[in-house]
């Protein structure tokens, strides 16, 4: 994991130093990235979750290799979010398909460019609940919010959701104006 200044030390047994969080309570959100360096799309999809309370943690695909899916389970997220780009779309479905394996009901939403040029991977891939299409930051606070309420909002723009055997496919918002 790549570690942020939520994560302190361990005192319990058997989990890693860097995937214990003092708070249990918090909301926890996992972003998962196949590269080394923290991607700013992720940084800034998690910055506007921590903003409004959410804890979150990012996972490499490169740097944990065989590890990645015990450190992302162990650190107990409620929310999978991935974000991909096409030639980084197969080595994802892995950890994917193996996170799903072993907590089928963990909700994982994709975003990134692979899913933003070809929104059809939801149709083809059935253990994606979501995908983000284009700018995620208020997508992803919108679907953080109402999964922490124990619903899912299915109405969100940028989203298309997946709904038992139906893909609710949401319009985009407007591009935020405001970068700074
Ligand atoms: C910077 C950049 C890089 C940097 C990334 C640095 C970093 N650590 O952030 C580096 C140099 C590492 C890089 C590498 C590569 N890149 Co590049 N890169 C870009 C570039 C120029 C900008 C991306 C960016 O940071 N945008 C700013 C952030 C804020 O926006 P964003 O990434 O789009 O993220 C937003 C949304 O996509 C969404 N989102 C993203 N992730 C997630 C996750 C969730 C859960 C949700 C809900 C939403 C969400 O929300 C974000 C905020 O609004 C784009 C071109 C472009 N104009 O977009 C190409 C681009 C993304 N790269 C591309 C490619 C192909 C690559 C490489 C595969 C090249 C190669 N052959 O090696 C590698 C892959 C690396 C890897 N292992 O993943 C392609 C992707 C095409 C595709 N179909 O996927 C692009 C579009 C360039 C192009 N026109 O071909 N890249």
């Amino acid at each position: 994991m790549i570690k942020n200044e939520m994560i302190s030390e361990s005192s319990e047994p058997g989990i890693p130093a860097t995937t214990y969080r003092e708070d249990k309570s918090d909301y926890k959100v996992a972003f998962i990235q196949d590269e080394r360096m923290p991607q700013q799309g992720i940084m800034s999809v998690s910055a506007v979750l921590k903003e409004h309370g959410f804890s979150t943690d990012i996972f490499s695909i490169v740097l944990e290799k065989e590890n990645i899916i015990d450190n992302i389970l162990k650190s107990k997220p409620d929310l999978i979010g991935c974000s991909v780009m096409t030639p980084g779309f197969k080595a994802m479905m892995k950890v994917i398909y193996a996170i799903k394996a072993r907590n089928p009901s963990l909700f994982i939403v994709m975003g990134g460019h692979h899913p933003t040029f070809y929104p059809k991977v939801i149709e083809e891939e059935k253990e994606l609940d979501a995908i983000c299409i284009g700018e995620g930051e208020y997508a992803m606070l919108e679907l953080a919010l109402s999964l922490r309420q124990g619903e899912i909002n299915t109405n969100i723009k940028n989203l298309w959701l997946r709904q038992k055997n139906e893909v609710v496919k949401n319009g985009v918002m407007d591009l935020i104006s405001d970068l700074d």
